[in-house]
């Protein structure tokens, strides 16, 4: 009887286990956005010129940055990519074409772990339409001098250089306080 109710118990927590293992594997997927909000940013650069966009509301008020946001299986997201193309859609109603990912960003905010996201960043130099305002967002050119670091998030000073000269990264920044950035570490890599 003990005997059978240790065998229960015992390959419960084997099954248990696995199952745990199998949860973890899922989760670590990157498009999975159970463990951590998978979020994409896109550039949009031609002709020595950057296209940045004023955040109008929700995350990232009031600061320049590329277009993207959260990756949503509800809305037809199959890839990171597809979540790219159809935030960059939404927001500047820009068809982008063949964006190439060059950086994974995992951003951890000390007090505020409900904001940490692994942002994937893609570069496109190809597109159709024009950069169109929305109630989220309004486009617009910058030469590579004249990018208005002060009012936009700050790692972006970290890497901006690095993705301009065609460099691909991945890299963390922990920020603190005030979007104080605390600690940062950027890898150069060869593919993301
Ligand atoms: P929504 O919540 O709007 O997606 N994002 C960041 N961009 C930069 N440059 N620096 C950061 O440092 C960022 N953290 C997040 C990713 C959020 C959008 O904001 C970007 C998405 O495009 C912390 O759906």
């Amino acid at each position: 009887m003990v005997h059978s109710t240790f065998n229960i118990k015992y390959t419960w927590d084997i099954g248990n286990n696995i199952y745990l293992l199998f949860q973890q594997k899922e989760r670590a997927e990157p498009s999975n956005p159970t463990i951590m909000r998978q979020t994409t940013l896109c550039l949009l650069i031609r002709n020595n010129k950057i296209l940045l966009a004023m955040k109008k509301r929700g995350f990232g008020a009031g600061r320049w940055n590329g277009t993207g946001g959260k990756f949503d299986s509800e809305k037809g997201d199959k890839t990171i990519l597809d979540a790219a193309v159809r935030e960059t859609k939404e927001e500047i109603g820009v068809e982008i074409k063949n964006p190439e990912k060059f950086a994974i960003f995992h951003f951890k905010f000390a007090n505020k772990e409900e904001w940490n996201q692994d942002v994937y960043l893609f570069v496109a130099n190809d597109w159709s339409g024009e950069p169109t305002e929305s109630e989220e967002m309004m486009p617009k050119w910058f030469s590579f001098d004249e990018i208005p670091y002060s009012n936009m998030w700050p790692d972006d000073t970290h890497w901006m250089l690095h993705i301009l000269q065609g460099r691909k990264l991945e890299a963390d920044f922990l920020f603190g306080e005030g979007d104080k950035i605390l600690d940062y570490n950027i890898k150069i890599v060869e593919k993301i």
